[in-house]
């Protein structure tokens, strides 16, 4: 049985699992699972309700990052991860940089920045407090040479193309500025967008957004 990411390819921890898969070659199907429903087909495999979720020849996985400690362990070719110790330990602290500290504080102005919702002014007010203190760590600790965590390409990587755009681009319409606007990441992400994997998640994630906003019954930001 080879591998299935279940989810939808709008969702950034999707892709972010997606990206790895292609960048490493691996074999795998996609089977489209939305969320916000309790349907037996997703809590059953995610119990959180959330997308992604991995099937594998022993059950399923949910949470992107044990996903992604999978893939690298089952499938060890073109590896992610360096084999050092610590510098593995410093791509995956980027990660959780990213992912704790930058994208999941963005992620309560999601509802009035892409989905036609309101977010509070006091929740607005104490998300940016949050989201500056998020980037003055993470700018500390990424490296943009040429990759967000040194000279090779990693899964931190694949979590910065799916997560920095949203941040930013939340930012920018909730606030007026990018609080990203400090790091050089539009000219990263425009190196990141010429690899050809790359190229594939962006052109699959606007077809779902479409289709996910269709569903909702909402208008694109
Ligand atoms: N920590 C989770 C986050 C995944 C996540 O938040 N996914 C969103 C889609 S981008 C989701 O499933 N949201 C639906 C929900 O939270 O009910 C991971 O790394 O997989």
């Amino acid at each position: 049985m080879t591998l299935k990411l279940c989810g939808f390819a709008a969702s950034n921890y999707f892709n972010k699992v997606k990206l790895q898969l292609l960048e490493k070659e691996v074999p795998y199907t996609e089977e489209r699972v939305w969320t916000g429903n309790s349907h037996p087909l997703l809590m059953d495999r995610s119990p959180m309700g959330k997308v992604p979720f991995l099937d594998t020849p022993s059950g399923p996985i949910s949470e992107s990052g044990a996903c992604a400690e999978y893939i690298e362990t089952v499938y060890p070719q073109r590896p992610l991860l360096p084999a050092d110790p610590y510098a593995a330990a410093k791509v995956r602290e980027l990660i959780i940089y990213m992912e704790l500290h930058l994208e999941l504080v963005a992620r309560d102005l999601y509802a009035e920045a892409f989905f036609g919702g309101k977010v509070s002014d006091g929740l607005k007010e104490r998300t940016r407090k949050l989201l500056l203190k998020g980037v003055q760590g993470f700018s500390k600790l990424v490296k943009f040479s040429p990759y967000v965590a040194g000279a090779e390409f990693t899964l931190a990587d694949c979590a910065a193309v799916a997560h920095l755009p949203l941040v930013s681009s939340a930012s920018k319409i909730i606030y007026g500025d990018d609080v990203l606007a400090g790091l050089p990441v539009r000219d990263y992400l425009k190196a990141m967008g010429a690899r050809p994997h790359v190229q594939t998640v962006n052109a699959d994630r606007k077809i779902s957004t479409e289709q996910m906003l269709a569903k909702l019954g909402a208008k694109p930001a």
